[in-house]
C-alpha cells in the first residue's frame, strides 16, 4: 500500500491523469466505477505497479488500461486473453489482469474465453457485462437479453443469451464472481479476490450502457439503470435460501464458484524441469 498517497488521492496515483484525460466515457457510464474498484483492490493489496499488467481488447470498457499507469496493453478486439497469456507465460511472477467487454471476450473472443478458463492460467479477467456493443454503437452482443432492442436487432434479439458465470465455471475457471457497478464495495472485494486466488478467475462486473441499451430499451438513463442492479441483485446467501418463485426476475451476486485445480504455468514449469532432467540424463 502507498503510505504517501492519502485514501482520497488513490486513485490518481495510479491513474495517467496528465496524458490520457478526460477521458472518452460518457458521463454516468459504470466504466469509471470498475476502474475505481479495481485501483482501490490493486493498492488495497499492496502490488507493485511495475508488477503488474493490465490487458484488454477494443471497447468503451478496453479504454482502461489507455487511463492507468501500470504496464499496459491495448491490444486488438477480442484478443485481451491471447495476449495476456503470453505475458504470463513469459513473466509468470507478474499480476495479469485483463479488461474486456462482453462482446469483446465472449463473441470475437469467445474461443480465448474458454480456453483461458479451461487452462486455467493464473490471469484476473474483469469482464464488464453491459450486454451490448457499446463502442460501435449499440449492436447485439451474446449477453443481449433476449428480445432486447439492439441496431442489429430493431425487431428484438432473437438470440439466447450467454450467462457468464455458468459458462466459465463449466470451462474451468478457478474463481467465478458477479458483482454490479451499484454495489462497488463488493465488486471491489471480488476483485481483490480475483487477483489473490492462484488460477483463472473471472469476475463478472455488470453495467450500464444507458446511451444505446439504456435508450434504445427505454430503460432509462444511468441513474435508472443503475437503479435496476440495486432492485434485481441477490446475493448468493441470501438466494440460496429463497424458493425459485421469488428468484424470477432477479440474478445472483458474490463468489459462485472457487476451486482449487492445477494451474497451467506451474504444469509448464514441471514439464520444463521433467525434460531438462531427461536431457541431463537424470
Ligand atoms: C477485429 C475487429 N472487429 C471488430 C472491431 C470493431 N469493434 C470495436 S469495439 C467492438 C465491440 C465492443 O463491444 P464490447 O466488447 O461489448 O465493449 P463495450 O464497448 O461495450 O465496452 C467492435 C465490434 C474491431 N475493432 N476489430
Ligand atoms: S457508449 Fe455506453 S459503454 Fe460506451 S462509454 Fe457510453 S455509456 Fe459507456
Amino acid at each position: 500500500m502507498t503510505t504517501e498517497v492519502q485514501h482520497s488521492d488513490i486513485t490518481h496515483h495510479y491513474l495517467r491523469a496528465k496524458k490520457k484525460f478526460p477521458n472518452v466515457w460518457c458521463a454516468g457510464c459504470g466504466n469509471g466505477i470498475v476502474m475505481g474498484a479495481l485501483i482501490r483492490a490493486i493498492d488495497k493489496l499492496g502490488l507493485d505497479k511495475d508488477n503488474v499488467a493490465i490487458v484488454s481488447g477494443i471497447g468503451c470498457s478496453s479504454r482502461m488500461p489507455v487511463y492507468m499507469d501500470f504496464n499496459t496493453l491495448h491490444t486488438a478486439h477480442g484478443r485481451a486473453l491471447a495476449f495476456a497469456t503470453g505475458v504470463k507465460m513469459a513473466k509468470p511472477s507478474m499480476k495479469v489482469i485483463v479488461i474486456t467487454g462482453d462482446g469483446d471476450a465472449l463473441a470475437i473472443g469467445g474461443n480465448h474465453f474458454i480456453h483461458a478458463c479451461r487452462r486455467n492460467i493464473d490471469i484476473t479477467t474483469i469482464l464488464v457485462n453491459n450486454r451490448i456493443y457499446g463502442m460501435t454503437g449499440g449492436q447485439f452482443s451474446p449477453t443481449t437479453t433476449g428480445g432486447a432492442i439492439a441496431t442489429t436487432a430493431p425487431y428484438g434479439n432473437y438470440e439466447k443469451q450467454f450467462d457468464v458465470v455458468n459458462l466459465a465455471t463449466a470451462a474451468g475457471a478457478s474463481y467465478v464472481a458477479r458483482g454490479t457497478v451499484y454495489h462497488v464495495q463488493q465488486l471491489e472485494k471480488l476483485i481483490e479476490g480475483g487477483i489473490t486466488k492462484k488460477g483463472f478467475a473471472l469476475i463478472e462486473a455488470v453495467s450500464n450502457c444507458h446511451t444505446y441499451y439504456g435508450r434504445l430499451n427505454r430503460e432509462g438513463d444511468a441513474v435508472a439503470m443503475i437503479s435496476w442492479m440495486k432492485e434485481h441483485a441477490m446475493p448468493i446467501q441470501a438466494a440460496a435460501k429463497l424458493p425459485p418463485e421469488k428468484m424470477v426476475g432477479k440474478f445472483v451476486t458474490g463468489l459462485i464458484h472457487e476451486t482449487n485445480a492445477t494451474e497451467f504455468c506451474e504444469e509448464y514449469d514441471k514439464l520444463v524441469e521433467r525434460l531438462a532432467a531427461k536431457e541431463a540424463g537424470k
